[in-house]
């Protein structure tokens, strides 16, 4: 059993990987906490706890964090994801109230609390959060198990030529996190572009026939349309759900391990995640960051297709 606080902010990926971790029986989701990025703070907390409502998970706490990047101004993925956040579905109303507290307290609070080596860390979002937290209490970061990430790319950006948009949008933040000696994987741009919600996969979705099914693929169509527009894809990659892919089954992925960095120097290559591909491959000693580099398709969105299920 994984026991995971999946910080992110939804988004319509953020979503799906909601739904992931809510319906994998080996991932214990313990609380979701949210950072400006893909929209403001406030619409972003709304919408985790409106998917939470969704996926029959209510009891699971949210706890809002950082509302904007540590040097920078936000600047929302709109053109992704709408006005809202989750543009093109109907959110039902939250009935569990917003948890009290800030999400980096709780974050902080909740792994001192637990047994060293037991929580994974899994950021979806910009950085901001787990930077904030590995500054205020330093203690964390040899207690947490790992941290999975979706964020960067090696050989690929989606914000700028060679940036992806959650280590762009608060590179000081990336830049900290990976530069702690925890256990890092990165679920970048390399990997992310390779889960695209084809229509068969679609299709199989539809085929649950619940509300829940309804309300994924509605999530699908919009990001398609916004992939179509915006980005020159035909079908829109999935990206977040991949880090939860990662922690049910290491094998749906191909890994490199190798040492990553982040540049934050303004100029044209702000946000880029530089990886250090020379020579063979170092040991897990050696080095404490991968990045993941090739998916199973099918045993990947297997994965979620039993997971909304299963939530019925
Ligand atoms: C931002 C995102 C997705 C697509 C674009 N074009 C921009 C969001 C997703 O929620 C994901 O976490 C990450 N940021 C992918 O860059
Ligand atoms: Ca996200």
């Amino acid at each position: 059993m994984q026991h995971i606080i999946l910080d992110c902010d939804p988004g319509h990926d953020d979503a799906m990987a909601i739904l992931l971790a809510v319906g994998n029986p080996d991932i214990d989701l313990i609380g979701v906490t949210t950072v400006g990025g893909n929209q403001s703070l406030d619409k972003v907390t709304y919408n985790a706890r409106s998917v939470l409502e969704m996926a029959h998970a209510a009891d699971i706490p949210v706890h809002a964090g950082c509302d904007r990047p540590l040097l920078r101004p936000l600047e929302v993925a709109a053109s992704i994801h709408g006005e809202s956040g989750l543009d093109g579905v109907a959110l039902p109303e939250p009935t569990r109230p917003l948890d009290a507290g800030h999400a980096v307290n709780w974050i902080i609070d909740t792994i001192m609390n637990s047994e060293p080596g037991t929580i994974t860390l899994v950021p979806t979002g910009p950085l901001t959060n787990i930077a904030i937290a590995a500054r205020m209490e330093p203690r964390i970061v040899e207690r947490v198990k790992e941290v999975v990430l979706m964020g960067g790319g090696v050989h690929v950006g989606n914000w700028s030529p060679v940036a992806e948009f959650n280590i762009k949008t608060d590179p000081e933040a990336a830049r900290m996190v990976f530069r702690e000696p925890w256990p890092l994987t990165m679920v970048g741009l390399d990997l992310t572009h390779q889960a695209l919600c084809t229509p068969q996969v679609q299709s199989r979705i539809d085929a649950i026939g619940t509300e829940l099914s309804a309300f994924a693929s509605g999530l699908m169509d919009f990001f398609r349309a916004s992939y179509r527009n915006d980005e020159d894809f035909v079908d829109p990659p999935v990206h977040d759900p991949c880090t939860i892919a990662y922690l049910i089954d290491p094998d749906v992925m191909t890994m490199r391990r190798c040492p990553l960095d982040v540049e934050t120097a303004d100029g044209p290559a702000l946000g880029m995640t530089v990886a250090d591909l020379r020579g063979s491959e170092p040991s897990a000693q050696d080095c404490h960051t991968q990045v993941a580099l090739k998916l199973d398709f099918d045993r990947f969105w297997n994965m979620i297709i039993d997971a909304i299920t299963r939530i019925g």
